[in-house]
């Protein structure tokens, strides 16, 4: 399938997801949440980051003072629900390979929340893409090269875009500077997504979401001990 807009070779497809699609992937996104929770990761240095995460598959990915890295369970100790079929099906339809992703991250962008520019490198094979789908608000996504610094470019992603970070596109740094109310997007808001609406019970607004899907690394795979799972559970 060839993409409507390459940004330094990250492979964009403008409203690959219809309205329907993106409607139905936000109920199974919120099923994910209710049994694995939104958490906030830290990072090594200690400071929280403004993205929370969840994750779905046999991997989700997790940060705090010890690294990042991919851990077997959701934080609280419960198994990663299982990847929703039509997760698949997109990765399916631009990832380029045969083998299935082992792990669908969740990352939501909450008023202020934004991802600063940097590699997805702790996968074991870069050979395998990273996708990323769009829902919710606007994202203002940004691209810079293979090796930190210097010039970087920026494309607003709208709900039901899908980017895909792979070949020589792999290891260049990205992020999210910020986010905005669709409105003003492309395809308009999710309409799954009214604004103001509460996710979970007791959860947050739920704003703004992008979702990316991962093949990692197994290798680098680690546990939690006793001690970190209960900070979680509390
Ligand atoms: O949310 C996005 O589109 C980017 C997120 C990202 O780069 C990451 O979680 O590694
Ligand atoms: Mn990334």
């Amino acid at each position: 399938m060839a993409p409507e807009l390459t940004l330094r070779g990250v492979k964009i497809y403008p409203g690959l997801l219809d309205e329907t699609a993106q409607a139905a992937l936000v109920e199974d996104l919120r099923a994910i949440l209710r049994i694995a929770p939104l958490f906030q990761p830290e990072t090594p240095y200690g400071k929280p980051m403004s993205v929370r995460m969840s994750a779905a598959g046999r991997f989700g990915w997790f940060s705090d003072r010890k690294g990042y890295r991919y851990i077997d369970r959701h934080p609280s100790g419960v198994g990663w629900p299982a990847i929703p079929a039509p997760v698949l099906a997109i990765w399916d339809r631009v990832s380029g390979v045969a083998r299935a992703p082992d792990c669908c991250l969740i990352n939501f962008y909450g008023a202020g929340a934004r991802m600063g520019l940097h590699q997805d490198k702790d996968e074991q094979d870069f050979s395998m893409p990273v996708v990323s789908v769009s829902l919710g608000d606007d994202a203002l996504f940004r691209v810079g090269n293979l090796t930190r610094g210097g010039k970087t470019e920026s494309v607003w992603l709208s709900s039901g875009d899908v980017a895909v970070l792979g070949g020589e596109a792999r290891l260049v740094y990205h992020g999210v500077d910020r986010t905005r109310p669709a409105p003003w997007g492309r395809y308009g808001r999710c309409p799954a997504v009214p604004p103001g609406e509460r996710m979970m019970r007791g959860g947050s607004e739920f704003r703004s979401i992008a979702f990316r899907l991962y093949i990692e690394a197994v290798e680098r795979l680690s546990r939690l001990s006793q001690r970190q799972r209960k900070a979680f559970q509390q």
